[in-house]
């Protein structure tokens, strides 16, 4: 680590106060330039508990950046990982307030929920895929903090990985019925095909995903619980919502998704 305490606190306020204030702000690395991953998860550990202490819980987990061309893009070779809250859940169909959000976008994802935990190091797939209950559709909604979306990864960590709520579907289905390698989607905006995708672009499989966020969260000494819900990453492409749109996906298998900004 490079910061200390106090500023680690200072950047969690002011991250935090931005999200709750819908406020766009800049990258803390351009007053930081040297923090490291653990200042960046460490920021992001912060905004969590002043979460926790304000009554909010915590509703899952996610894995962000987990497309290989998004990694490429970002000059990573893996994924980060964040939490998602209680308030940012939305039901299939909702009328959601775009007031609320400072650039919102949206990703089509397929989600989990476990029934055994998971532990690191050395989880894999088929660790994963004996932990999963069952698989549903999600579709998350992310914001970044920062101004035009303008970050580099140890800011965009510390920012909770841009996570600013999720809409689930009412479709679920145990693993052993779905291959969610080759599960489809299709995401339409206002009524025009927008993005299509495999569950494959999740780093090959989101149970993947699932296994690598394990193994992430044993490197700071953490570990999945039973029953956590967790959004395993982007299949499609970010895009950009606005007052007055209609999204709506349609998962092969797992039924549709759809909500509506206002
Ligand atoms: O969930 C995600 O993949 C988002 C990760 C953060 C990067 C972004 O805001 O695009
Ligand atoms: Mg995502």
């Amino acid at each position: 680590m490079t910061l200390n305490e106090n500023i680690i606190n200072k950047l969690a306020e002011y991250l935090e106060n931005a999200e709750l204030e819908c406020n766009a702000v800049v990258k803390i690395t351009d007053e930081y330039p040297d923090m490291d991953w653990d200042d960046a998860y460490a920021i992001q550990k912060t905004i969590r508990q002043r979460k926790l202490n304000r009554g909010n819980k915590v509703a899952g987990l996610k894995m962000g950046l987990t497309s290989f061309a998004k990694m490429k893009q970002m000059g990573v070779e893996t994924p980060i990982s964040g939490f998602i809250t209680d308030y940012g859940s939305y039901p299939d169909g909702a009328e959601i307030d775009i007031s609320k959000f400072i650039h919102p976008k949206v990703e089509a994802e397929i989600a989990v929920v476990t029934k055994t935990r998971l532990k690191g190091p050395g989880c894999h797939i088929g660790s994963v895929m004996a932990a999963i209950d069952f698989v549903l559709p999600a579709v998350e909604i992310i914001d970044s903090r920062y101004e035009n979306f303008r970050f580099d990864l140890k800011s965009v960590i510390a920012d909770n990985t841009s996570s600013a709520g999720y809409v689930t579907g009412g479709k679920i289905c145990p693993p052993e019925d779905i291959n969610m390698r080759s599960t489809g989607v299709v995401m339409e905006k206002n009524g025009q095909v927008v993005e299509v995708g495999a569950g494959a672009a999740v780093i090959g499989h989101p149970a993947s995903s699932v296994a690598m966020l394990a193994n992430m969260l044993s490197e700071r000494g953490e570990d999945i619980p039973a029953g956590t819900f967790i959004m395993t990453g982007g299949i499609t492409a970010a895009v950009t919502v606005e007052a007055g749109d209609n999204i709506m996906v349609r998962y092969q298998d797992l039924g549709t998704v759809s909500m509506r900004f206002v």
